[in-house]
This record gives structure tokens, C-alpha cells and sequence, in this order.
């Protein structure tokens, strides 16, 4: 960790009034704990575990490359924006017996990223769908895991998304990159809003 990092750790305000929240979400193994860790300046919180037996047959790791952990809860971060503004990120599990989680998950959400491994992009489509259903603002981002880089044009298709939704794509272990996917996030929702006070 650099010093920078640490010495901001130190100094955090506890005594923050507005607390901001986000939410990333998409499939199994699409790194959204990836990218919760890469962004949040605090040792993020998160629940993964050793993925045992008892979940095989489960968590479907098919096509997922090196994932031994799963998620059991939530990834949960921090980032303070200045003294009265905190960014809350929660990083929502995306396994199918965990939907129902999700409702609740999503009231007073600012706005959501979806996290896209485009090998596997049939595994975000139910988090694209929950967050049009509940009209949450959110941008998609696909995950640079190698291999054949799929246009934006395909990826947008094969989501059915919307002109309006801003589609990028990251590496979510580096901070810089993951940092982008916020900042993207937040144009948006400044977008969002401007459009609505028209
Ligand atoms: N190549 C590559 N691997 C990644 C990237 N993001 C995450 N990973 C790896 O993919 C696996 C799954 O990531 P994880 O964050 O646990 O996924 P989650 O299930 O969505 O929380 C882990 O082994 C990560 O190290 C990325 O941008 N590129
Ligand atoms: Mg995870």
C-alpha cells in the first residue's frame, strides 16, 4: 500500500453528515470485490470466503479463471469525497440465490455500475433488468479479463442498452481505471438529473 493511501486511512473523518451510496453489481466473478478494493480507502469490508464444498454444484465457476473465493455477503468500501461527503460502495452478490437481496439493496442508491465479463455477458442481463425495474441510474463497465476485446457495439446489443446508459470498460485492479468507472457513474447521474429538471 502507499504511503498516501495510509496516511488519508489516518485522517479519515468520522463525523461525516452525508453519506452517498453506490452500488456494483453483475455476475459471479466479474470482480466487482476487485474493484470495491481497488477504489475504497479503507480495508474494505467483504465476506468473501474460501469457496468450500458445500458450494459446489452452486456457484457456477464455469468460464471464471483462478476463483477460489465466493462471495457469501457484500463487498463494502469507503471513499471520502470531503469533510461532510462519503461514498458508500457496496458490492452486491450477484449468484441467483442472493436476488432477493436485492430490492432492499437498491433504495437510496445513488446510482449502480454494472460490472460485464463479456465472455459471459448473460450473467449481468438480471442485474441490467433489476436496476431498469427500479429506476436506478447506472453505467455498464466491462471488465478487461484478456482475450478477445468485444466492440461496445456488441456489448451494448447483447444487453439491450439503451443509448443513454454510458458503456466503458476497465481493468478493475487498477485504481486509476476503476476511479474512471465512478467518475462515469456520477457524469451520468449529473446527466440524469439536468434531464429531469428540463
Ligand atoms: N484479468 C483480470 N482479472 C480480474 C479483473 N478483475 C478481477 N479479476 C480477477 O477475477 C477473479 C474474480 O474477481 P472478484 O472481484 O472476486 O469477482 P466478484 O465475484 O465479482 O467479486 C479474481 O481472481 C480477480 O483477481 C480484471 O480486471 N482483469
Ligand atoms: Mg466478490
Amino acid at each position: 500500500m502507499d504511503s498516501a493511501i495510509s496516511e488519508q486511512r489516518q485522517t479519515l473523518s468520522s463525523t461525516a453528515d452525508n453519506g452517498l451510496k453506490i452500488v456494483v453489481v453483475g455476475g459471479f466473478g466479474v470482480g466487482k470485490t476487485t474493484l470495491v478494493r481497488s477504489v475504497s480507502e479503507i480495508r474494505p469490508l467483504n465476506t468473501e470466503e474460501t469457496m468450500s464444498q458445500a458450494g459446489e454444484g452452486i456457484d457456477d465457476t464455469g468460464g471464471v479463471a483462478a476463483k477460489t473465493a465466493t462471495t457469501v455477503a457484500f463487498d463494502f468500501g469507503r471513499i471520502s469525497l470531503d469533510a461532510h461527503n462519503v461514498l458508500y460502495l457496496f458490492g452486491a452478490p450477484g449468484q441467483e440465490r442472493f436476488w432477493f437481496l436485492w430490492d432492499r439493496l437498491f433504495s437510496g442508491t445513488l446510482g449502480a455500475v454494472v460490472l460485464v465479463d463479456t465472455r459471459r455477458i448473460a450473467d449481468s442481463w438480471y442485474a441490467v433488468d433489476r436496476l431498469e425495474h427500479h429506476g436506478t441510474p447506472f453505467v455498464v463497465a466491462c471488465n478487461d479479463f484478456g482475450g478477445t476485446a468485444h466492440p461496445a457495439a456488441e456489448v451494448r446489443d447483447a444487453l439491450d442498452l439503451p443509448d443513454e446508459v454510458p458503456l466503458v470498460f476497465c481493468d478493475a485492479r487498477s485504481r486509476e481505471s476503476s476511479k474512471q468507472v465512478l467518475i462515469t457513474l456520477v457524469e451520468h447521474l449529473r446527466d440524469v438529473v439536468a434531464a429531469a429538471a428540463r
